[in-house]
């Protein structure tokens, strides 16, 4: 049995010395039977616990890869490494990670999450060294990590090819390396835009017609996933999900940025006529959709994700000034998005039928009222982005 790698706080390897090795497959070996396993990962921050029962799971599958969470241990065998991975070493990896630059990472966020079941690893998704130390030994990777904003990527759209494009190539090549599961979330925007009087909604046929910088590099980086899986032979299922809404979304986003205008006593802005219609999904339920994807999905198969909420830009600016006390007209009319995609509408027959699949928040009033009460409890969290989101908007006209 070859020990791998030690994973400690923050995503940092850390190489046990000669003796900590030996004292550790000792313990190990004394405590399981490994079978014909011959390489093992020990990493925090995974879910895994290890036992008589895996292990027997494992053996009859062949596998010759297990990873294992030390903080799921039995005390001799984490003596036996002769670390712990505390709440400190976390908190202590964080301040690292901060101080080396990335002021976006929000500590709070990940403070209120599992400390022995999250590592936080902040790295370039195109930095293949990286990926090499983290994705092996993985059950699955879910890759949630685009650039997702229309508008920045019309006023730059590099950042969105190299991301996108290359960031989900990069992924790819490791999980093909590393034979582990994938799920890819994308967008309803990979079909381009609906006439506002057109019955018909996104279907998984519905042809590839994306309209931005933004939604060609999303396209691109769903036709790479569908070449490894017939070529490559990847294990991999893509989802495409209509608007997202609910808590810890981006304040350049429609409806937390009108939320957050009125919070700072600014007026919300309004594209174009305001007829443009969006299909509104909680945020919650499009996780739950991922989650059954991952779970019961076919391989090679794309799942659409919607939860029937379509409504046009106005008629979401007037909910919400309404909700939170303001005029029906109290908001400014700006400068239309070049190329505004018009209507999304999503049909998630397949999801439903096929994996029995539902969205719990179906009202979307009252999924609304939630959302800005989040935001009026949680200014902390997104007052460090409002500034400059609203000083790149008035650059653009916006
Ligand atoms: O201030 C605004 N005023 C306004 O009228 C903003 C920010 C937007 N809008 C309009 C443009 C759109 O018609 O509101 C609608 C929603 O805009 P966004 O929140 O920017 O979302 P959209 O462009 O529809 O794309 C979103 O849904 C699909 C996400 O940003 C994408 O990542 C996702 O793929």
């Amino acid at each position: 049995l070859n020990v791998k790698s030690f994973y400690m706080g923050g995503g940092t390897p850390t190489t046990l010395t000669a003796d900590q090795m030996d004292r550790l497959l000792s313990k190990l070996e004394q405590n399981f039977d490994f079978g014909n396993l011959a390489e093992l990962t020990i990493e925090a921050g995974r879910p895994d616990t290890i036992d008589e029962e895996k292990l027997r799971v494992l053996r009859a599958h062949n596998t010759t890869r297990v990873s294992i969470n030390p903080q799921t241990m039995e005390d001799n065998v984490l003596a036996a490494i002769g670390r712990r991975h505390t709440a400190d070493d976390i908190r202590r990896a964080m301040e690292q990670v901060r101080a080396a630059g990335f002021p976006h990472v929000n500590m709070d966020l990940i403070a209120g999450l599992p400390e022995d079941r999250v590592e936080l690893v902040v790295g370039d998704i195109c930095d293949a060294d990286l990926l090499d130390r983290i994705v092996p030994g993985h059950d699955a990777i879910v890759h949630y990590a685009a650039e997702s904003h229309n508008d920045n990527s019309i006023a730059d759209p590099e950042p969105f090819l190299r991301t996108n494009v290359e960031g989900t190539f990069r992924l790819l090549e490791a999980v093909r390396k590393y034979g582990i599961r994938y799920h890819h979330v994308s967008t309803d925007e990979v079909y381009g835009d609906l006439a506002l009087d057109d019955p018909a909604k996104f279907t998984e046929h519905t042809p590839y017609h994306p309209s931005s910088p933004y939604s060609s590099t999303k396209a691109a980086s769903d036709m790479l996933v569908r070449a490894w899986t017939r070529t490559y032979g990847i294990h991999a299922t893509i989802s495409n999900c209509s608007n997202n809404y609910g808590p810890f979304q981006h304040v350049e986003k429609f409806i937390p940025r009108q939320i957050t205008n009125i919070l700072d006593g600014q007026r919300p802005k309004l594209y174009g006529k305001g007829l443009n219609v969006r299909d509104w999904i909680h945020t919650e339920d499009h996780s739950s959709g991922v989650w059954t994807i991952l779970t019961k999905g076919r391989v090679g198969e794309t799942y659409l994700i919607g939860a029937d909420g379509e409504r046009n830009n106005i008629t979401v600016l007037r909910m919400i000034l309404k909700m939170m006390g303001q005029a029906e007209d109290a908001f400014d009319w700006v400068k239309d998005r070049p190329g505004h995609d018009r209507r999304y509408a999503i049909d998630s027959t397949r999801l439903r039928t096929e994996l029995g699949w539902t969205p719990r928040h179906t009202d979307f009033e009252s999924g609304l009222a939630q959302t800005i009460e989040w935001y009026t409890e949680n200014r902390a969290w997104w007052e460090p982005a409002k500034a400059a989101t609203e000083e790149r908007y008035k650059r653009q006209g916006q």
